[in-house]
């Protein structure tokens, strides 16, 4: 059972989440932030990773510390549920397509963070989204699960589809990189 769970509460958020890495790919957090939700159900969907919880953040200041928080805490659970499971596929990438957008994941699951990702919305809002959110979520995921990932806007226009096409490359690879191929661990040095 690949699962984890996590609560985190600080004067700026409280966050309660439980995650399972071989769900039915469902996202039941509801962040208050209308998009990143749509954001999340595409990370679930494509991951097979299923997420529960409640988070409150102070969105009446804005969606920073929501999003960077709970960044932090599902990193962390995916970090924790993947522990137990040392012989993982760990290498995957992903283009994905979405009408003009084209982007492309690719993972790592290294116990190394690290992030690339340079790409600038033009729009600063999608729906209650702040758009230089979605860079800070990737970050804090990446800084706690300790993935490298590679995430690249080939092309685009639509600002909703690229955040979108970005999701679902996140998730298709994570998905292809979590699976168990070995009950040895997957480095030559023998530790992740
Ligand atoms: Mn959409």
């Amino acid at each position: 059972m690949r699962k984890a769970e996590l609560k985190r509460i600080t004067k700026e958020t409280s966050i309660r989440v439980s995650i399972d890495l071989d769900g039915k790919g469902k996202n039941n957090l509801n962040t208050g932030i209308g998009f990143f939700d749509h954001l999340l159900d595409q990370f679930s969907f494509y991951s097979g990773v299923d997420i529960n919880g409640e988070i409150e953040g102070d969105l009446h200041i804005d969606c920073h510390h929501t999003i960077e928080d709970l960044g932090y805490v599902i990193g962390e659970c995916i970090r924790k549920a993947l522990d137990m499971d040392p012989g993982i596929e760990r290498f995957s990438s992903q283009y994905i397509a979405m009408d003009e957008s084209l982007v492309r994941s690719a993972i790592d699951l290294s116990g190394r963070p690290f992030l690339y990702f340079d790409y600038y919305f033009e729009r600063e809002r999608i729906g209650q989204l702040e758009t230089e959110c979605i860079k800070e979520f990737f970050r804090a995921l990446v800084t706690t699960s300790k993935m490298t990932l590679h995430l690249d806007v080939i092309r685009g226009e639509n600002n909703h589809h690229i955040a979108e096409a970005l999701f679902k490359a996140l998730g298709r690879s994570f998905a292809k990189a979590k699976v168990i191929i070995s009950d040895q661990v997957t480095s030559t040095k023998g530790v992740i």
